[in-house]
């Protein structure tokens, strides 16, 4: 299978999301790490600083990494791919991914979500709990990649 994509707003990049990158190398040829932009919210990271962080860390002349406005399906359109890469942590990820994967086959049959399963180091891990714990001055060091780490200290300051 040569192509899929791989969305999400990746504010910041775990390694939870690059275990997911990684392993799902092994499935297709290239990946697109698609961030969502989402111009009603603010996120910690702009869209500049989450593609360099991505490219950065991942590092793989395999994946492209992109962002795009509006509907997911109409991105996978333009980028002629039919593939879709999600990730599944817990139950508690299920329902919403579910009605996300129904929801995007209801506007584009055409395309398919394939889910995979969290690393087993990295169920626990959730771009909102390390925003979190960084801002508090928390340690998150093994949870995200040493560049994202350097990133939010930067905002944040190390603890005092
Ligand atoms: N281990 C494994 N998987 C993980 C981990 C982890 N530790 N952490 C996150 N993931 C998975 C998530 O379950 C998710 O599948 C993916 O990685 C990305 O996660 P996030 O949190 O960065 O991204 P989300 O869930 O906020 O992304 C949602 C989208 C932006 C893709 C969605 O809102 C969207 O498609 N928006 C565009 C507008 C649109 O089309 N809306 C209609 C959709 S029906």
């Amino acid at each position: 299978m040569p192509v899929a994509i791989y969305p999400g707003s990746f504010d910041p990049l775990t390694n939870g999301h690059l275990s997911l990158i990684q392993r799902s190398l092994k499935m297709f040829d290239r990946l697109i790490v698609a961030i969502a932009v989402n111009p009603k919210k603010t996120p910690l990271f702009s869209r500049e600083e989450r593609v360099e962080l991505i490219r950065e860390a991942v590092n793989d002349p395999r994946v492209e990494v992109d962002a795009f406005h509006g509907l997911l399906v109409d991105y996978v359109h333009q980028r002629n791919v039919s593939v879709v890469i999600r990730g599944l942590r817990a139950v508690s990820d299920f329902e919403y991914e579910f009605q996300l994967a129904n929801m995007n086959r209801k506007l584009a049959p055409d395309i398919d979500t394939v889910f995979m399963m969290t690393g087993e180091d990295y169920f626990y891990i959730s771009s909102q709990l390390v925003r979190e714990v960084a801002t508090f001055g928390g340690n998150v060091e093994g949870l995200v990649p040493p560049n994202v780490n350097a990133g939010l200290k930067k905002k944040f300051g190390p603890k005092p």
